[in-house]
């Protein structure tokens, strides 16, 4: 072999180690779909206008096994989701239960409302949790009411004590019967009710139901409230099931419509808010209109809640996540559609995720082998 014939043998032997390493190197470089970097992708959502209304269509799949994660399963018709320090406590419609949610997300009955009767679209509704006491509001045989426990214990040792009624007495049917009930910024008690199947009361300020009520730690009338030694706070509510507060103290409300739309309201005292003379949009002196506003098999709003320039509402028939930025009122993303059924309730955990109650034992959905669920999910997925 003459130094002619090696010297080009060489060069073939080192092009050929270059090719191999720049193939390996090709070979280890993350593929586009699952390149983290992907995350921060504008256009890797695929989304969708929908012309009928401003709602966009949000499907970031692509994010989900980093951002979503499972917290607990085969919850039977759960209605409300709340945090006594970092305990998730959870009501179970129909089986009267409050249960609490461990670490390792197993479930542990902390006690039973014994007075709390299923019915219809009545039972065990919210819950609400100031200083060490747990707030219910829940149907009876006879009426809807608010009643309060005393909470003792840790993670895995909680309970509650014996009952104190703060409120009874509100009318209740089989259907519309509002129930969310969460305490303000100004330390009162919110309370909405549905006008339980008699939509003229919701015009009555003699009576509570088709109401958003104000309502002290104890369930007395606040010196401040609007109409003198009445509970009432705003009217004209046809079946609200959302309320929550903003960081400047505006409160809103999600509110179920009969045919046509359901409702995002702004609240203020004593403002009527038309049920059922108008319903949705409309221009009146009288009555108050929604901020926005959907057709009822889009959305069907139950839970609300708000953070960071965001409300987030869960979708009953709307199977889905509604995310409205404060910047703009009118328009709403839509999230995880048909992805986990009927949504009952939203809140923010003390961790800061964002935390969704699915509704698919409660006869109206079609469950999955693990509904129900508690879904939790990173904040960022929604920026
Ligand atoms: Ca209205």
């Amino acid at each position: 072999m003459n130094n002619h014939t090696r010297s080009k043998i060489l060069i073939f032997v080192i092009t050929l180690i270059v090719l191999i390493g720049l193939i390996i190197i090709a070979m280890n470089l993350p593929s586009n779909s699952e390149s983290p970097n992907n995350n921060n992708n504008p256009n890797n959502g695929v989304s969708n206008s929908n012309s009928n209304n401003n709602n966009e269509i949000v499907d970031e799949n692509n994010n989900d096994q980093e951002m979503i994660r499972v917290v607990t399963t085969n919850l039977e018709s759960p209605w409300s989701i709340v945090f006594y320090a970092d305990i998730p406590l959870v009501s179970l419609r129909d089986n009267q239960e409050i249960i609490e949610i461990l670490e390792d997300g197993s479930q542990r009955l902390v006690g039973k409302v014994e007075q709390a009767v299923p019915r219809g679209e009545g039972g065990l509704l919210g819950l609400a949790v100031y200083d060490n006491f747990l707030y219910t509001y829940y149907t009876t045989a006879r009426d809807n009411r608010v009643t309060r426990f005393v909470l003792s214990g840790t993670n895995g040792s909680l309970s509650i004590s014996d009952e104190e009624v703060i409120l009874e007495g509100l009318p209740n049917a089989s259907n519309h019967n509002g129930g969310r009930i969460h305490f303000g910024p100004d330390g009162m008690l919110y309370v909405t009710t549905g006008d339980a199947a008699n939509p003229q009361s919701s015009q009555d300020l003699s009576v509570l139901s088709g109401k958003i009520l104000r309502l002290t730690p104890e369930g007395d009338v606040p010196d401040d409230n609007p109409i003198r030694g009445s509970l009432i706070y705003s009217f004209g509510h046809r079946n609200p099931q959302g309320i929550t507060w903003d960081e400047e103290g505006v409160m809103y409300s999600s509110e179920l419509g009969q045919n046509t739309w359901d409702e995002l309201n702004v609240i203020e005292a004593n403002n009527n808010y038309g049920w059922p003379l108008i319903e949705g949009i409309e221009e009146t002196n009288e009555f108050v209109s929604p901020i926005q506003q959907w057709a009822t098999s889009e959305a069907s709003p139950s839970g609300l809640t708000y953070h960071d320039g965001k409300l987030f509402i869960a979708n009953l028939r709307g199977n889905s996540l509604s995310v409205i930025n404060l910047t703009d009122l009118t328009s709403s993303e839509i999230y995880f559609k048909g992805e986990y059924g009927r949504i009952r309730d939203v809140t923010i955990a003390p961790d800061g995720s964002l935390w969704i109650l699915t509704n698919n034992t409660d006869g109206r959905g079609s469950p999955s082998s693990t509904d129900d669920q508690i879904i939790a999910i990173n904040i960022d997925y929604f920026k």
